[in-house]
Order: C-alpha cells, then structure tokens, then sequence
C-alpha cells in the first residue's frame, strides 16, 4: 500500500486530490499538508502543516509517516504570477526543488502537475505536439518548464521517480481556483445559477484547453500507477479533453440557463496569457505509454456542473 504525502492539498486540484486518493489507499494512508490548516480536509485524516518553501519540516513529515509518494501541488498560477513574477519563482521553485531532494534523501516518487502553459507563442497552437517548442512568456510558464526539466534531471541523475502531466484549464464544482488565466471557465458556472449574468475577461474566440476535475483527478493517479517500463516520456506528458471558446461554453451553459447574459472586458494580462498558449493539445502519447483516456466533455461537464452548484445553491451551502 502506497504512504503519500499531498503538498498543496488546500488548493483547488489539492482538496479533491486529497479525497480522491483517500478514497482509493484509505484515509490513513494519504496525508495532507498545506501551509495552514484546512478543516474540510484535516477531519477525515492525517494533517501536517508544511510551509512547502522550508524543506526540514517536509522531510520530518516523510519520514514520520514513511512517505513513499509525494503529490507537489504548490503553485502560485499564471495571472497572479504575472503581477508578482519574483514570488511566483521562489515559491513554485522552491516547493518543487524540496519535494525533489527530499525525495531523494528517503526514495519517494514525485508528482508535480506542469500546464499548458508550459507552451508559449512560438509552439505549434493547433494539435500541440507532446515533444515541440517551449518558450513560455509568463514566470509561470517559466517555473513549468524549469519544473519539468529539473524533474527529469532528477530521475536521470539521481533516480527519483517523478512524473507529471500538463493540465489545461481544470473545471470542478468544489473549490474555485485563484489566479488562473482560465479561472473564467469555473466562475460562468457560479454565475449563471448566483446572478444569471458574467462579466467574460477573456475574448470571445480564445479557444482554450479544459478538463473537468474527475478526469484531472484520475490523470494523477494513473500516470503514478503506470508502468515505468512503458514511459517513454516523464516530465511532462500533454493530456487533453475539451478546448473551447468563451463563446462556444456560453453557447452550451445557455441551453440550460437560457437568459444567462453574458458580456465582456477583457483583462489584458489574462488575455496576453491566453494568446501565447495553445489551442488545443495532442495526448497521444498520455494514451500510448499509460492509457489515458478522459471520461467527460463539453456537454456532459456542463450538465454536471449546473445539477451540483444548483444543488448547493438551493441547500443554502451556496449564496
Ligand atoms: C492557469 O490558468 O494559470 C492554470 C493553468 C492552465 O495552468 N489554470
């Protein structure tokens, strides 16, 4: 049975993560960890509080608990990073380059999630190849790429077992990300059903990759699962389920909320962001050397997403 230690696990992949493998090792098998204490998460399990950018107390955590896998969701995201690129960097950086040592000094695998923007202007948009051009213009993309190259320096050089994928946009009905480029797929859904109107800050055609949380979740898992002996790539591999516009999303949530208006002011640091990343991304390789295979697309996310916040608006969980 795996020991896992989830760095990170009051974010918005991090709380659902956190669950998601509960459920799968049991609960006293997945430890969770963030810089402050998280309610939801420190009930049904163990709870460290790790400042993720200080490595003593990570590596006293590893060993207290026998940690064999570490899940590295610490990241300050792309927006945000933009308007702080110095504390993006020390913070993504240093939480990434203590999982690495740390798991070297006690033999732990490494999952750390890079992104699609880990790409940037000059990479193919359309079909984005998993191997190809990656010159990220933001401190984020940055921090991916340095993330995915010092991962597979740690697995040639010293053996450590770090693996990862690029996620797109992740779309959950749970916690609400921060600071992302594609936060406005989340916030429409709120929206919708809260006030029946959205304000959209990114241009109407910007297509975008997406995943829906369910899918991301079982990404995690099975590329840590996989079979080492089939990984041609580690860090990292491209995954992909629905790319879409703003228009194309308004379009399919206005089958459901027929006078949800939607208008537009586009925010120019998230729009800069949006035009430098890819379209839509190629997961053949995430399908060929592990089997990925994502369950949900547009419509079907859509459907879920509406019945579960209509749900928690009408039980008064929501306001
Ligand atoms: C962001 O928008 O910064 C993130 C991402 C795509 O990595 N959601």
């Amino acid at each position: 049975m795996k020991k896992i230690l989830v760095v990170g696990a009051g974010g918005q992949i991090g709380s659902e993560l956190t669950s998601h493998l509960r459920n799968i090792y049991g609960n006293d098998n997945v430890v969770a960890s963030d810089i402050r204490p998280v309610d939801t998460i420190k009930s049904d399990g163990p709870f460290e509080i790790i400042d993720a950018t200080e490595s003593l107390k990570l590596a006293y955590v590893v060993q207290k608990y026998n940690i064999d896998t570490i899940y590295n969701l610490v990241a300050l995201l792309s927006a945000t990073g933009e308007k702080n690129p110095m504390l993006a960097w020390n913070i993504n950086m240093s939480a990434l380059i203590n999982s690495l040592e740390v798991a070297k000094m006690y033999g732990c695998a490494v999952f750390t999630p890079s992104s699609i923007g880990a790409f940037g202007p000059d990479t193919p948009k359309d079909g984005t190849p998993q191997d190809t051009i990656m010159r990220p213009t933001t401190m984020y993309g940055v921090c991916k790429v340095s993330g995915e190259l010092m991962s597979d320096y740690y697995f040639h050089r010293f053996g450590v077992d770090t693996r990862s994928v690029r996620f797109p946009g992740i779309i959950s009905n749970n916690t609400l990300p921060g600071g992302g480029t594609t936060d406005y797929a989340v916030e429409i859904f709120y929206e919708a059903i809260r006030s029946g109107s959205f304000v959209c800050p990114i241009a109407s055609d910007s297509y975008m990759d997406m995943m829906y949380m369910p899918d991301a979740l079982n990404a995690c898992v099975q590329v840590m699962e996989a079979d080492p002996k089939k990984l041609i790539h580690r860090n990292s591999f491209n995954i992909a389920s629905m790319s879409f516009t703003p228009d194309i999303l308004f379009a399919e949530i206005k089958k459901h909320v027929p006078n949800l208006a939607v208008t537009y002011n586009v925010d120019p640091i998230k729009q800069a962001i949006a035009n430098s990343w890819p379209n839509s991304l190629d997961d053949s390789a995430a399908r060929a050397e592990w089997g990925w295979k994502p369950e949900s697309n547009l419509e079907s996310m859509t459907k879920d997403m509406l019945k579960v916040i209509g749900e928690k608006f009408k039980a008064g969980i929501l306001k």
